[in-house]
């Protein structure tokens, strides 16, 4: 294994754990999930990071997902210093907002209408806030495993950061509060059905990523999203597509059009924001119209639609509708994981991967699971050597095995035989 130097990243670890948390600013950071310090960033540009001490590394997490077309992409940066140039936030709206609502609406035929708020979770924790009050009824189904940003109705058995670090619940969530979200088996459509026939009339919504990527990357089975939106509909519930991660990232459409699936409300984040703090929840006008002003359900945000952050969307998803964008991108990740495990295997090492679009996963166990259960069986200590293996070799991966990985419109072929180079030099 190639000796790193990461004298300075470890210097500014200790420095942040004087003021900040845990030395970080979202837990999973840490890199508790992998032991060791975490990697201190200086820039990024393209496929590639680089490291307070210099170090390049190619990146497969490009920020949890929204780098779509690499980092400090020209365009987007344009766009972002255009729109600085005029204001950096006015807290009013911007014709910028109607601009971008106009174009995720336009792939997306179930949302008539949006809210933009500032983060995955903002969007998320609204879009059930309406689905409650739509339906006038409390409860939550979520899936084992999911993760659906920090609000407290979603901290029940989630996934990403909160399975990473092994908390099954937080404290801090009010137990009448926690009682009120239901956890089944990701997959898992009996489970649902069951949960229906206890539950049916108190259940609001159920919320989904419809391609789980906080316990690696996951995808539905065949039939899996249907049945949800079937059992919704029979019963008078709301299906709530979380689509932060697969929005425009798995394809144009999402999940929406990967599936054909359309659920009640879609939330947004990531690659909306193009690298900036965005999300958005839609739906048909119908259910928007419940939301504030037009409706009692309440909701607001100052920086909600703010214009470095439209613009970063506008310039990040606009180029994505050319054809042919998804094929190149979505057949790096195939090649990537596929080609990953196979020389794994042939070192003895139990290993398989799950990719959808350019959501990727690697899992240290022989078959690639179906639920968080089988996600969690993968060997943790394997997948801790491979990664500080692919770090020492210059391949910045999530310091998780609970998170999905990532593929943007840069990464080259180049890229993939070094990464390729990188797997073969890995010892048992
Ligand atoms: N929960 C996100 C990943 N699935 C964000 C993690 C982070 O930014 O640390």
């Amino acid at each position: 294994m190639t000796q790193l130097n990461l004298d300075r990243s470890k210097e500014l670890f200790e420095a942040s754990q004087e003021v900040l948390v845990g030395g970080v600013n979202s837990p999973v950071r840490a890199f508790r999930g992998v032991g060791g310090s975490p990697i201190f960033f200086d820039r990024a540009k393209g496929a590639c990071v680089y490291d307070a001490d210099g170090n390049e590394y190619i990146d497969y997490v490009l920020s949890w997902g929204p780098m779509i077309l690499g980092h400090a992409n020209d365009d987007v940066l344009a766009a972002v210093a255009a729109s600085a140039q005029k204001g950096t936030s006015f807290g009013a709206p911007s014709a910028l907002e109607t601009s971008l609502a106009k174009r995720i609406c336009s792939h997306y035929p179930s949302v008539e209408k949006l809210r933009f708020v500032s983060s995955g979770t903002e969007a998320t924790m609204s879009a059930l806030r309406l689905a409650r009050g739509v339906t006038g009824r409390d409860k939550v189904l979520k899936f084992e495993g999911c993760y659906h940003g920090h609000a407290d109705s979603f901290l029940v058995k989630a996934g990403s950061g909160v399975a990473t670090l092994g908390l099954p619940n937080s404290p801090g969530v009010p137990s009448a509060l926690a009682e009120l979200t239901l956890n089944v088996a990701y997959n898992d459509t009996d489970a649902v059905e069951h949960c229906f026939s206890e539950h049916g009339d108190s259940i609001a919504a159920i919320i989904v990523e419809p391609v789980a990527g906080n316990m690696g990357c996951i995808p539905p089975a065949p039939g899996f999203l249907e049945s949800l939106h079937e059992l919704c509909d029979r019963h008078g519930a709301l299906l709530i597509f979380d689509e932060v991660m697969t929005g425009f990232r798995i394809a144009l459409g999402g999940a929406h059009e990967v599936y054909g699936v359309k659920p009640d409300i879609t939330c947004f984040g990531k690659v909306v924001g193009g690298g900036l703090p965005v999300g958005a929840f839609g739906a048909s006008k119908k259910i928007m119209s419940q939301l504030a002003p037009e409706g009692p359900v309440y909701q607001a945000g100052t920086l909600s639609g703010n214009p470095l952050a439209m613009s970063a969307g506008e310039a990040t998803i606009t180029p994505l509708a050319e054809p042919g964008f998804y094929e190149s991108l979505n057949a790096y990740a195939k090649e990537l994981s596929e080609g990953i495990v196979s020389r794994l295997r042939e070192k003895g090492v139990p290993a398989s991967s799950n990719h959808v679009g350019s959501m990727f996963g690697i899992f240290f166990r022989d078959q690639a699971p179906r639920n968080y259960a089988e996600a969690g069986e993968a060997d943790q200590d394997l997948f801790k050597r491979f990664y500080w293996h692919m770090l020492s070799e210059g391949v910045y991966m999530a310091p998780s095995a609970f998170e999905a990985g990532f593929i943007s419109k840069v990464h080259d072929k180049a890229l993939l035989m070094k990464t390729f180079d990188a797997v073969e030099k890995f010892r048992l």
